[in-house]
């Protein structure tokens, strides 16, 4: 984590040189701690936050719902390991912003939301206040660390501790609560300053045991079909280097997760991404690196794994690189536990190789490549076709040539097909460009990161949204508007929720799972100055997309796709109750 050199201001605090106030030293704290950028919006009790943080040159970015500003501050810590800063009002403010503080806590991203709160004495009496809500007590359950700060002299220590708890190990989501009064209080300037905190070495080095890396080393050169898994705690580490190092250097087959995608790049050799439904249950020693056994892997076992049935073990040893100690053994056995942080863990792993280090048996490479060639073959023949309406394929066929001729641009991704399809066809180049639902498959990250990834790396953004999923944060189109951010959003516009086709059968209502047909989001942009364009073929697609990235200009392009393509809930159908029992 970067710092700054300490700004204390004199502006605001002018008329009384000699004390002051919980605003300034909230300010001054998050300032001393390299902190430039607050994700936000207004309102009692921190109108005034807003305001004098700005004018003290903080970046202050003011969405339109708290929950956008939150998935945004969210994103920034996962994308600069800095906690970023989501602020909002009382109680409604807070709860709007409580999912994105669950979902940092739950994705392992670095965030503390701020939130104003209302009288304690008030409060705790439950007599009726203002936005009477005890909020510390709602956000300590989602949250990694929660804290109540109530004594200006008190604000230094609450923000580091606040930081430290964001960054420090496994990151998470850390609530801090700052009651209207605290900002008023005016204490002894000198005092004040004095008590805040420059964090020192907010997130230390976590060196594996090197017991631990022999065991891990040994658990490898012993297999004869490895494999390894890259996640998004490994993207997280900016240890890029030496992660390709090792996979290149063990000549091992690696699957990279959603948001790992890119940390080599995917049209990579070693990349088994097309071959995934081969390499895992084929795989006998498999090492994850910041990678978590959940759902998404089908929590090591059944038959995805080859387990016998849908709890059976696959046979399968495990080398996890983890920063908690508490995740090995959550879901199957995990025979080399490596604890530590993932860059510490990589760079113990390539010293102890050494020399001479053999790469996997050959047979196993090439039963690999086999699949993954065969895999790469059919799906070109399915993207090359032009279908009228567009579909899917013909529509991400297009993404994919932009991304590959942008490597450097974020990308945004949510949706059920909208996001399935796209992370199967549209291959990234670059660690940490793309950015998703995430561990819980959420909808309405969407134009929060688009917001968060222009801002904090000044690079072209390209969104590609279901309908569905872009309607959760939509109005924030005027955000991208208003701060003019490089952002193209496509709206996969399938008239629906995994399709449009679905009818009630009483002939009442529109099913729950249709929109209104033939929708023209690009209008919404449109409102307010930014590019709306409407696609009904691949070329005006592929045009669009020029166009904004050559431009800069917000842009949305309504894609037109027909309404038939999708399937039920994506590729995870099988989670759906209904569903699995057709
Ligand atoms: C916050 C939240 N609410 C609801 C859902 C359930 N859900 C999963 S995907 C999805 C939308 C899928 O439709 P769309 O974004 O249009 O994608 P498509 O499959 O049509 O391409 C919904 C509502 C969710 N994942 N998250
Ligand atoms: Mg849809």
């Amino acid at each position: 984590m970067g710092t700054v050199e300490p700004q204390v201001s004199t502006a605001q605090d002018a008329p009384q040189a000699q004390t002051i106030d919980g605003f300034q030293l909230v300010i001054d704290a998050l300032k001393l701690n390299g902190i430039d950028t607050i994700y936000g919006l207004p309102g009692i009790p921190i109108t005034d936050l807003t305001r004098r943080a700005q004018a003290d040159g903080m970046r202050v970015l003011a969405f339109r719902h708290e929950q956008s500003a939150g998935y945004a501050a969210s994103i920034a810590g996962f994308l600069t390991q800095k906690p970023g800063i989501c602020l909002t009002v009382s109680a409604p403010g807070f709860l709007n912003g409580l999912n994105a503080l669950a979902h940092a806590t739950v994705n392992c991203f670095p965030m503390i939301l701020i939130s104003g709160s209302s009288e304690r004495e008030i409060v705790d009496l439950q007599q009726g206040d203002y936005e009477e809500m005890d909020q510390l007590a709602i956000a300590k359950p989602v949250a990694k660390a929660a804290f109540r700060v109530l004594h200006a002299e008190d604000i230094g220590v609450g923000i580091a501790r606040a930081i430290r708890a964001a960054v420090s190990g496994r990151p998470g989501g850390v609530y801090l609560d700052l009651p209207a009064k605290l900002f008023a209080q005016a204490i002894d300037a000198a005092a004040g300053r004095n008590s805040l905190i420059r964090v020192v070495d907010p997130a230390p080095k976590q060196i594996p045991a090197p017991e631990a890396v022999k065991r891990a080393l040994d658990l490898l050169k012993g297999a004869k079909k490895p494999l390894i898994v890259l996640g998004k705690g490994a993207a997280y580490a900016q240890a890029d280097a030496d992660i390709r190092a090792l996979v290149e250097r063990t000549g091992i087959p690696y699957l990279p997760m959603s948001m790992a995608k890119g940390l080599l790049p995917d049209t990579h050799e070693q990349c088994a991404s097309a071959a995934r439904s081969f390499v895992l249950p084929a795989a006998d020693v498999v090492m994850l690196i910041g990678a978590r056994l959940n759902w998404l892997l089908s929590h090591g076992k059944g038959k995805t794994w080859g387990g016998k049935g849908h709890k059976d073990w696959g046979g399968q040893k495990f080398v996890q690189i983890d920063i908690s100690p508490q995740e090995a053994d959550s879901n199957v056995r995990i025979d080399a536990p490596l604890v530590g942080d993932v860059g510490s863990c990589v760079s113990a792993l390539l010293a102890g190789m050494g020399a001479g280090w053999s790469k996997p048996p050959a047979g196993w490479l090439a039963a690999v490549a086999e699949k993954k060639n065969g895999n790469v073959a059919k799906m070109a023949e399915t993207l090359a076709k032009n279908p009228v309406p567009m579909n899917f394929h013909s529509a991400l066929n297009v993404v994919r040539d932009i991304v590959k001729a942008n490597p450097d641009a974020m990308f945004v991704n949510e949706g059920a097909n909208a996001l399935d399809f796209t992370r199967g066809i549209v291959d990234m180049y670059q660690p940490r460009k793309r950015i998703d639902v995430g561990t819980w498959g959420i909808m309405g990250v969407g134009m929060g990161y688009c917001v968060a990834a222009a801002v904090t790396t000044k690079q072209p953004v390209i969104a590609v949204e279901g309908d569905s999923a872009f309607g959760f944060s939509g109005m924030e189109v005027e955000t991208i508007c208003r701060y003019n951010l490089p952002v193209c959003i496509v709206v996969m516009n399938n008239n629906g929720v995994y399709k449009g086709t679905d009818v009630d059968p009483t002939g009442r209502d529109p099913a729950p799972t249709v929109f209104v047909k033939g929708a023209r989001y690009d209008k919404l942009m449109e409102a307010f100055g930014g590019v709306g364009v409407n696609a009904t073929t691949p070329a005006e697609l592929r045009a669009g997309l020029e166009d904004a990235i050559r431009s800069r200009k917000p842009t949305l392009i309504n894609a037109v796709i027909d309404e038939t393509a999708g399937t039920e809930s994506g590729r995870i159908t099988s989670l759906n109750p209904s569903a699995k029992k057709k």
